[in-house]
C-alpha cells in the first residue's frame, strides 16, 4: 500500500479491490484479452471524449499511436474534474480513473449515451494498463497524474498554466502480461474512428500513427453525419435515389429515445444495413432494425397499392424491397438492453415502434413528393421479386430431380467418407488437372474435392435467378449443403472447412475473388463462422544436394538465398568494419527491398534516382525509397553507393553465391504438382499453411467487393494503380 502513503481508508480498499477484480477477470470487463479487447481499450477512452462532444463541450479529438506503442487520446472538452471529491477526500480525477463505473458524470443528470460495448469506463483501461498518464487543462491550470496498473504512482499536481483552454489528454500503455495482442492496428482503429465521426456529426477526429514504418494520418469530420456515411458506403455504386434522411425523438420507457435513419437505393443487387445504438454497432440488429424494416415494407406496399404500381399478386417480400438498399439506423437509448450471442442485438421493445413511426410517416411524405423516385424503387423491387420467383421455380424443378437437397450430390464432387462436418474439409480446386492430383492425393476419409472449371459467375452482377441457372454455382450450393436464400441453414453445412485452392497467378486470384464474392454476398454466415479458408500452395521448390524444400513466398526465397549466400562471405559497412551475420543479413534484406522498389518505380515510368534526389517529390514510391535510403545510412552507405552500382553488385554476388549448387523451380500452377507433392505441401493438415478468411470490417469489405466486382471501371482502374505499390511481391 506504499503508493497510498499508508493513509488508506475504506474507500481506498474498495478501489484496490475494484482494480484487482478487473485485472483478475479482464474478459468479464472488456470481452476478451486478444485483439478485440486490446482495441476496446481505445474505444473506451475515446467514448469519454465523444460523450463530452455529445454534451456540446468538445469539438476535437486527437488520437495518436505513439512510437513506443502507447496510445494518446486528447480532447478539448471540459477536462476531468480535479477538485476534491466531497466524500472520497481525493481529487475527483483519481476517483474517475480508479473507481469502476465512476466515469459518468457525478450529478446523474447526464446519462452516458455513448460507451463501449461493455460500458465499463476509463478506470478499467487504467486497471489494465502497465501505465497511464493523464493531463487535464481546467481552471487555467495544467494538471498531471500518473498510474500503474490502476494505482496512483504520481499524485495529482499542477504542472503549468493553460489560460482559457480546457481538455483531457490520456496516454496509456496496455499491460502486455494481460493481453495476447501487443500492438494497435491502424486499419482497425481507423474504421472505428471514421464510424464515430459519421455517427456524431460535426466532431473532428484526428488520427495519427507515429509507430510502424509508414506514418499514416487521417482526419475525420462529417457535417452530413450518417447521410455522408451512406454516400461513403455507396462510393462506386450507381444511386437510384437521393440519400433520404429521417429523424425524430419520442419518450421511451427509460427516457427520451432519439432515432436517425439515412437510406439510399442503388442499382446493386445486395443490401447493406448497419444499425447502431448509442454509437455501438449492433451487428445482430434488434428492435431498431425490425422497426425500420417493418415501416419500409408497410410504406412501399401502401404507396404501391394506392398508386396502382403494385398488385396483390405481386407478393413482395421484405428482401425484395431491400435489394440495392444501403441504410444506417442510429438510435440513442438511455438504458439500452443488449441481447444475443455477442450482446450486439438491441432488445428494448419500445424502440421498434418509435423507429417504425418516424420512418413510416416521413417515407410516405418522401414518396408523395418524389413520385418518379418512388416508381424507380418499386420497379426494382418488382424485378427482385420476379427473379426470386424464377429462382424458386427452378429450385422446385431441380428438387424434384433431387439435385438441391443433397440426396444426389453433384457428379463432379469427390466426397469424403466421414459424415461429421466438424471433421471434414471441402477443397475447391481450380482446373481439372489440379483437381485430379488433389483427388488422388487427398485423405479420402475427411477431404472432399470439387474441381471448378473456368471462371465462376460474378454474383455482384447477377440476380438470384441467373445465379441459380449457373451450373458451377448450383454445384457449389449442393456440395456445401446449407441451401440458399430463404432456405439457408448453416447447421446443414456438410464441411466446416471450405478451402479455396487456386493457382498463384492472375487467373487464380480472379477465381479466388469470384468465390469470395459469392461467399461474402450470398453465404456470409460461412465467413462469420470462420468456415472459409485459402490454401497456400508453395511458390517455389528449392533443391540442394538432392534434398528438396518448398518455399511459400518471394520474401522467403530471398531470405533463403541471402542466408545461404552469406555463408563464408564477408560484408562490410562503408567504414570497412566487418558486419556480424545478423547485421549483414539485415543489410542484404534492405538492399533487396531497395532493388524491388526501384524496379517498381521504373515500371511506372519514373527514375528512382531522380525521385530520391528531389525532396519535393511525393507519392508512395518516393516515400518508400526515401525511407529505405535513410535506413541504409546507418551502414554509412548513401544513394551514390546504390545508384553507382557498388551495392547492387554486392547484392548480386551474395545472391549468386547463395544459388550455387541450388536449383530453384517456380511452380506455374497447382497442376504441375503430382498428387503426393500437392498433398504434402498444401493439403496435409500437419504440414500445410492455410489462411482463414475473416471479416474485420464489414464497411471495407463491402466497398472492396463493389469496387473489384461491380460495374464502375474507372474507380477500379484507379484502385489497382494506387495499390500496385503494395503488391510488388504478388504475381499480378
Ligand atoms: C466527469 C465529469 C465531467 C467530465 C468528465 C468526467 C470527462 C471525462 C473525460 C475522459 C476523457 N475526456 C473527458 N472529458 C470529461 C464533467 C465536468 C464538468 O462538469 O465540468
Amino acid at each position: 500500500m506504499s503508493e497510498n502513503n499508508g493513509n488508506y481508508n475504506a474507500e481506498n480498499i474498495q478501489v484496490l479491490e475494484g482494480m484487482e477484480a478487473v485485472r483478475k477477470r479482464p474478459a468479464m470487463y472488456i470481452g476478451d484479452t486478444g485483439e478485440r479487447g486490446y482495441h476496446h481499450l481505445v474505444y473506451e477512452v475515446v467514448d469519454n471524449s465523444i460523450d463530452e462532444a455529445l454534451a456540446g463541450y468538445c469539438s476535437m479529438i486527437d488520437v495518436v499511436i505513439n512510437s513506443d506503442g502507447s496510445l494518446t487520446v486528447q480532447d478539448n472538452g471540459r477536462g476531468i474534474p480535479v477538485d476534491m471529491h466531497p466524500t472520497q477526500k481525493r481529487p475527483a480525477i483519481e476517483v474517475v480513473l480508479t473507481v469502476l463505473h465512476a466515469g459518468g458524470k457525478f450529478d446523474g443528470s447526464n446519462y452516458k449515451v455513448s460507451g463501449g460495448l461493455h460500458g465499463v469506463g476509463v478506470s478499467c483501461v487504467n486497471a489494465l494498463s502497465d501505465w497511464m498518464k493523464v493531463e487535464v487543462k481546467r481552471g487555467g491550470k495544467l494538471h498531471h497524474i500518473e498510474f500503474s496498473r490502476g494505482h496512483v504512482t504520481k499524485p495529482l499536481e499542477v504542472v503549468g498554466e493553460c489560460g482559457a483552454e480546457t481538455g483531457t489528454k490520456v496516454t496509456f500503455f496496455p499491460d502486455h502480461t494481460i493481453f495476447s495482442c501487443h500492438a494497435f492496428k491502424w486499419e482497425t482503429l481507423c474504421a472505428r474512428l471514421r464510424e464515430l465521426a459519421f455517427l456524431n456529426k460535426g466532431v473532428t477526429i484526428h488520427f495519427r500513427d507515429d509507430e510502424g514504418e509508414a506514418r499514416h494520418e487521417e482526419t475525420f469530420h462529417y457535417d452530413g453525419g450518417i447521410d455522408e456515411f451512406v454516400s461513403f458506403l455507396n462510393t462506386n455504386k450507381k444511386p437510384l435515389s437521393p440519400v433520404i434522411h429521417f429523424e425524430g425523438e419520442k419518450e421511451g420507457l427509460t427516457g427520451m429515445v432519439q432515432a436517425e435513419v439515412s437510406m439510399q437505393y442503388t442499382d446493386s443487387y445486395s443490401t447493406l444495413e448497419q444499425t447502431y445504438c448509442n454509437n455501438i454497432h449492433t451487428i445482430e440488429g434488434g428492435t431498431h432494425l425490425s422497426g425500420f424494416r417493418g415501416a419500409l415494407t408497410r410504406t412501399i406496399n401502401k404507396y404501391g397499392a394506392d398508386n396502382k404500381l403494385l398488385k396483390e399478386k405481386d407478393n413482395l417480400t421484405g428482401d425484395d424491397m431491400r435489394e440495392g438498399l444501403t441504410v444506417i439506423v442510429s438510435v440513442k437509448v438511455p438504458q439500452p438492453q443488449f441481447e444475443g450471442q455477442t450482446k450486439t442485438k438491441l432488445g428494448n421493445g419500445e424502440v421498434e415502434g418509435i423507429v417504425g413511426s418516424i420512418v413510416s410517416d416521413k417515407l410516405m411524405t418522401f414518396f408523395e413528393e418524389n413520385p418518379s423516385v418512388a416508381k424507380t424503387i418499386i420497379e426494382k423491387t418488382l424485378l427482385a421479386a420476379r427473379a426470386r420467383e424464377a429462382a424458386r421455380a427452378a429450385r422446385e424443378s431441380t428438387r424434384r430431380k433431387g439435385v438441391m437437397d443433397g440426396l444426389s450430390l453433384p457428379g463432379k464432387l469427390r466426397d469424403c467418407s466421414e459424415r461429421d462436418p466438424s471433421k471434414t474439409e471441402l477443397f475447391l480446386v481450380e482446373g481439372d488437372s489440379a483437381g485430379g492430383s488433389a483427388q488422388t492425393g487427398r485423405d479420402r476419409a475427411t477431404q472432399a474435392i470439387l474441381p471448378l472449371r473456368g471462371k465462376v459467375l460474378n454474383v455482384e452482377k447477377a440476380r438470384i435467378d441467373r445465379m441459380l441457372a449457373n451450373a458451377e454455382i448450383r454445384t457449389l450450393i449442393t456440395a456445401i449443403g446449407c441451401g440458399f436464400g430463404e432456405e439457408w441453414d448453416i447447421s446443414k453445412a456438410r464441411y466446416h472447412k471450405i478451402v479455396i485452392m487456386t493457382d498463384a497467378d492472375v487467373d487464380g486470384a480472379h477465381i479466388r475473388t469470384l468465390l469470395l464474392t459469392f461467399f461474402y454476398r450470398k453465404m456470409p454466415e460461412l465467413i462469420e463462422k470462420g468456415y472459409v479458408y485459402l490454401a497456400q500452395p508453395p511458390l517455389y521448390k528449392v533443391e540442394r544436394k538432392k534434398k528438396s524444400e518448398y518455399v511459400l513466398t518471394d520474401g522467403e526465397l530471398t531470405q533463403k538465398l541471402l542466408t545461404l549466400g552469406l555463408d563464408d562471405f564477408e560484408v562490410k559497412s562503408k567504414d570497412g568494419a566487418v558486419l556480424d551475420k545478423d547485421r549483414a543479413k539485415a543489410l542484404m534484406t534492405l538492399l533487396a527491398e531497395i532493388e524491388a522498389t526501384c524496379k517498381m518505380v521504373e515500371e511506372r515510368g519514373f527514375n528512382p534516382e531522380a525521385l530520391v534526389g528531389d525532396d519535393s517529390s511525393q507519392g508512395s514510391g518516393a516515400s518508400m525509397l526515401k525511407k529505405e535510403f535513410s535506413s541504409l545510412s546507418s551502414y554509412g552507405y548513401g544513394t551514390a553507393d546504390w545508384f553507382g552500382g557498388g551495392l547492387k553488385k554486392l547484392l548480386d554476388d551474395v545472391r549468386s553465391h547463395g544459388k550455387q549448387g541450388l536449383s530453384v523451380y517456380r511452380f506455374k500452377g497447382l497442376g504441375e504438382m503430382d498428387a503426393k507433392e500437392l498433398y504434402a505441401t498444401t493439403m496435409d493438415p500437419s504440414k500445410r499453411h492455410m489462411m482463414r478468411v475473416k471479416l474485420n470490417d464489414a464497411v471495407a469489405a463491402d466497398q472492396m467487393f463493389t469496387l473489384l466486382m461491380g460495374d464502375e471501371v474507372e474507380p477500379r482502374r484507379k484502385f489497382i494503380e494506387d495499390n500496385a505499390l503494395n503488391v510488388r511481391n504478388l504475381d499480378f
